[in-house]
């Protein structure tokens, strides 16, 4: 008997993947993380055993733009980030590495200076509007991801190996400015303690 265990970061596709080889709806699945919430054995045939495993992360997402473009795919809890934020991260990055997309998809007639004038003119474009006209952020936000999530924006990357070299580098000096910091903290406290002994 053969066992396959199907593992992945949320929302991924992996319970929807194990339905398709099923031939039949078994495991739950939904667009957002976390729908999946213990091991499920599901029986293709006698000989063959999948299992289905909730999506993981790594427990410290140290590089905080690792984070941010897992949050923009779907994948972390919208409740653990806001809405804004995310967008914004998405917003500044497209905007710098996909133009042509967005003036496409948002018929954008002017260049936006930054990835916040971008959200705003999305949001009037789409009619994202409080009361007295203003632009609803949070709305326009989560038009954005949810437009981005369902692929109607094109094909996008969100990271690339030239992109990771550069923030391991980053990484690397922040790393080692904690270090000395913890260094530091701990010879003060040594000092201390001899003072007052
Ligand atoms: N566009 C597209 N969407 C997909 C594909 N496979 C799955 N989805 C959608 O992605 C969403 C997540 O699918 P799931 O199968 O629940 O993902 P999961 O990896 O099991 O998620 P968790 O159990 O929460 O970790 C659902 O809305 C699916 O319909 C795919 O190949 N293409
Ligand atoms: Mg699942």
């Amino acid at each position: 008997m053969t066992h396959a265990l199907v593992v992945g970061i949320p929302n991924v596709g992996k319970s929807t993947l194990i339905n398709l080889l099923a031939g039949r709806v078994i495991a739950k699945t939904g667009n957002e993380p976390a729908i999946t919430k213990m091991l499920q054995r599901i029986e293709i045939n006698p000989q063959f055993i999948l299992h289905d495993s909730p999506g993981m992360l790594w427990p410290n997402l140290e590089n905080k733009n690792s984070a941010y473009r897992l949050a923009v795919t779907g994948a972390i809890k919208d409740t653990a980030i806001s809405h804004d934020d995310v967008a914004l991260f998405a917003t500044d990055y497209l905007w710098q590495h996909y133009p042509e997309l967005l003036s496409q998809r948002y018929a954008l007639a002017e260049r936006p200076a930054n990835g916040q004038e971008l959200l705003i003119m999305i949001g009037k474009r789409r009619g994202c509007l409080r009361s007295g006209g203003l632009v609803d952020i949070d709305k326009a936000a989560k038009l954005l991801l949810t437009e981005f999530r369902s692929g109607h924006l094109g094909a996008i990357s969100l990271e690339t190996p030239a992109m990771m070299a550069t923030e391991l580098t980053e990484l690397e000096c922040i790393r080692a400015e904690k270090a000395a910091l913890k260094q530091q903290r701990k010879a003060q406290w040594r000092q201390k303690a001899k003072a007052t002994h």
